[in-house]
Order: structure tokens, then C-alpha cells, then sequence
């Protein structure tokens, strides 16, 4: 196998849904077969914050939520664990420059899809030597959902590296809604990443929709 290429991967992170069981008020397995009928391009199991489900019961959801993205073709993505992916049979891994060091993750995975959260240049050319996929940057907006989130970056960052010609696909992440998804993509990002902007919304579906509608629109012009 080789790794994906990168203009799959850039059409897959187009609507991204990032979640595990703390950020959903709802059963999370009817929160992302909502967000998929609704749209949504790709998932990252991210089983993070004060009531996350450990050991057994972590197994169990990421297994119910594997087999939900398997069923429709969309993306599994395991946040920070590598062995987890490996046990659910993963799409690929995401790492924050706090987790495991991606040169690191990338020889355990092989070909599998490696994200990697980056907050500066110097993050972002790290990144890629270490054989990134695909990067996060974050976060553009203020979020409550990362208590320990960086300071709000904005969408200078994504600017920058487009200008410096780095064509890797990135995906912004932060406080993006689909009424702010927008611009983050004129900036030059591949997609958008949520939490909130779904799990916390009522429908689901239709927030999904809306998001890949923003995202979609101006990622094909
Ligand atoms: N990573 P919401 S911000 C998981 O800046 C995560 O790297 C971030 O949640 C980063 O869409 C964030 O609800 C939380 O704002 C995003």
C-alpha cells in the first residue's frame, strides 16, 4: 500500500467531525449517523475531556463508531492513540504536538493517514518532515471545547503557508461554524474541522449540510 494521495485526502477533510462521547448530548452513535446523512467527509474519534469513557467502554464506542464510517465510506480517524487505531483498524492517526512525536506515530502506522496539529511555521515544516498527511491548524476562532487550546491564530497562519507555497492539505479547527467556514477556505484551507458546531446542534443532519455546503462550494470553484 502507499499512502493516500493528496488529492483524496483534500476532498475528504472538506466537512471534518471531530467528537467522542463528552462533547454529545445525544448518543454519539446517532450524532455521526446523523452528521453523515447530513454530509460530513471524514471522522475523528477524539475520546478527550471530563467525562470521557475509558478503557472497555472506549473500546466499545470507537468500535461502534468504526463500524458506522466503514458501513459509508467516510474516513476513521483515531485522535492520539496509536494502538487504538491499530485495534479498530483505523484510517489513520491525528497527533497534537503535546501527543506522541509524529516521526514516531508515522513508523507504527506505515501508510496510514497521519494528521498533525500545528500552530507555527516552524510546527508546520516539522510536520511534514515527519511525514504529516495532512495538518490542523488551530484554533482560528475563540472555542470552549479545547479547555487547553492555544491562543486564537486566526486565519493568518493558513495564509502565510499558501503564500510560502506549501501545498499540503490542511484543515482549520476552532470555533468554525457554517456561518464562518467560509473564509477559512478562501484563505486556503482544504476544509473545516468541528466539534460543537455539530454535536451541540439541533438537527444535526442539517448542520452538517450546511457546513458541507459552505465548504464544498468554494472548495470546487
Ligand atoms: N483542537 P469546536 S481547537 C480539538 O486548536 C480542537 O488545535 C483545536 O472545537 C486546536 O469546533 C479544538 O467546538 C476544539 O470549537 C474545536
Amino acid at each position: 500500500m502507499t499512502r493516500i494521495a493528496q488529492e483524496d485526502l483534500r476532498r475528504q477533510l472538506q466537512a471534518y467531525l471531530v467528537m467522542g462521547s463528552a462533547n454529545c448530548a445525544a448518543d454519539p452513535v446517532y450524532v455521526l449517523e446523523e452528521a453523515i446523512r447530513g454530509g460530513i467527509t471524514m471522522f475523528q474519534y477524539r475520546e478527550k475531556g471530563e467525562g470521557a469513557c475509558q478503557g472497555a467502554d472506549r473500546l466499545a464506542l470507537g468500535k461502534a463508531l468504526r463500524a458506522i464510517c466503514r458501513s459509508h465510506g467516510i474516513p476513521f480517524i483515531v485522535n492520539d492513540d496509536v494502538e487504538l487505531a491499530l485495534l479498530l483498524e483505523a484510517d489513520g492517526v491525528h497527533v497534537g504536538q503535546e501527543d506522541e512525536l509524529a516521526a514516531d506515530v508515522r513508523k507504527r502506522i506505515g501508510h496510514l493517514i497521519l494528521g498533525v496539529s500545528a500552530h507555527t511555521v516552524e510546527e508546520v515544516e516539522r510536520a511534514i518532515q515527519d511525514g504529516a498527511d495532512y495538518l490542523g491548524l488551530g484554533p482560528i476562532y475563540p472555542t470552549s471545547t479545547k479547555l487547553d487550546a492555544r491562543p486564537v491564530q486566526g486565519l493568518e497562519l493558513i495564509r502565510k503557508l499558501r503564500m510560502q507555497g506549501i501545498t499540503i492539505p490542511l484543515v482549520g479547527i476552532g470555533g468554525i461554524t457554517p456561518y464562518n467556514a467560509g473564509p477559512v477556505i478562501e484563505a486556503g484551507a482544504d476544509g473545516v474541522a468541528v466539534v460543537s458546531a455539530i454535536t451541540q446542534a439541533a438537527p444535526v443532519s442539517e448542520a452538517a449540510a450546511l457546513l458541507k455546503e459552505q465548504a464544498g462550494a468554494r472548495a470546487n470553484r
